[in-house]
């Protein structure tokens, strides 16, 4: 093996990019990691030395869930110090959640991992998958100095390495999934790869990682509509053992100013129940004050989620209430930017 090459671990978690058709039903099935590997000898010609871990059962990533953030995380962390860089393969329909908690699991990350998938699977002709693996394992081996270019967790899709944690899918039939509507493309690939330095997160640390396991899922998440019930918004906020909510907003993070609204979440606040305010745009940023729509909420004590995307919200809250953050910090450590996934 050759010392100077970049030493990359490919970890295999499931999603269409290894799925194979079932003859009789003609549904998509996850299938052998191994037989992955044989279709794209490509892999062996890049300037970097692969090895590959996979899940015992591979899964379709709706069936994605904490427990299995936990097992990515510890995959990592075993090898944290063996290799270079990481690639995960995932189902593209969670990956902005996975991607999104393990860039809070891991503190002091100081290598790349690099989610990639695919609309796809690998074995079709037209596939994506091809030069979204090959160009994300390039990614993950990108180094400067003898030391890694990237030191976060980033998501490469159809040309465009995003920070994961600002993503979000936004087409189930494009090859362009998905969006980073509020932070620009870390590297692009086209002839050449265009690596944008100013947009990479600094680490200013040496610290060794840390992994954070414990997450906390006692939360709610609420999208508003017109119409939206008490009854309904009562149940929801009086479940038991809730200890946060995420309300999906409109616009700027506005929200029905009726009496009832905002008497139930100022008494769920009293409660000690966390409320953060997340809008239902995919681009642009809460800002609570703005408009009368929104005043109220302030006044109450709701948290801003300012311009994170709901997927980063849910994870920096199970995170957040894992680490058992103090009640009397929780707003302001929920409002500042932990990983790069908020202003
Ligand atoms: N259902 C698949 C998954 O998320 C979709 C994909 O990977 N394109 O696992």
């Amino acid at each position: 093996m050759n010392r100077s090459k970049p030493k990359i671990l490919l970890i295999y978690t499931g999603g269409t990019i290894g799925m194979v058709k079932d003859f009789k039903t003609g549904a998509l099935k996850t299938f052998d990691f191994k037989n992955l590997l044989d279709k794209i000898p490509e892999l062996q010609l890049l300037d970097c030395h692969i090895e590959t871990e996979s899940f015992k059962d591979p899964i379709d990533s709706s069936n994605m869930s904490p427990e299995y953030w936990v097992q990515i995380a510890e995959i990592i962390e075993t090898n944290y110090n063996i290799f270079d860089g990481f690639v995960v393969l995932h189902g593209s329909d969670t990956m902005s959640y996975t991607a999104s908690a393990l860039s809070f699991m891991l503190e002091d990350l100081a290598k790349p991992i690099v989610f990639t998938g695919s609309q796809l699977p690998i074995g079709d002709l037209r596939t994506d998958a091809k030069e979204n693996l090959i160009t994300a394992v390039q990614m993950a081996s990108l180094q400067e100095n003898g030391k890694p270019l990237v030191k976060e967790v980033c998501l490469y899709f159809e040309y465009k390495l995003y920070r994961a944690n600002r993503t979000t899918k936004i087409n189930a039939e494009n090859f362009k999934a998905f969006a980073s509507l509020n932070y620009p493309e870390l590297a692009e690939s086209g002839v050449h790869l265009k690596i944008n330095h100013d947009y990479l997160l600094k680490i200013g640390t040496t610290k060794p990682l840390k992994v954070h396991k414990n997450l906390d899922t006692n939360i709610a998440l609420i999208k508003l509509f017109p119409g939206i019930s008490q009854t309904f918004l009562q149940n929801i906020l009086s479940t038991s053992n809730l200890k946060a909510v995420i309300l999906e907003t409109y616009g700027a993070g506005n929200c029905t100013n009726a009496p009832w609204f905002i008497k139930l979440l100022q008494e769920t606040i009293k409660k000690g129940i966390h409320i953060i305010n997340v809008t239902q745009c995919s681009g642009g940023s809460v800002m609570m004050g703005h408009y009368e729509t929104s005043n109220q909420l302030k006044t109450i004590g709701v948290i801003s989620g300012k311009d994170i995307t709901t997927e980063a919200a849910i994870s920096k809250l199970m995170y957040m209430l894992g680490k058992n953050v103090p009640k009397k910090k929780f707003k302001t450590t929920y409002e500042t930017a932990l990983r790069g996934e908020m202003f």
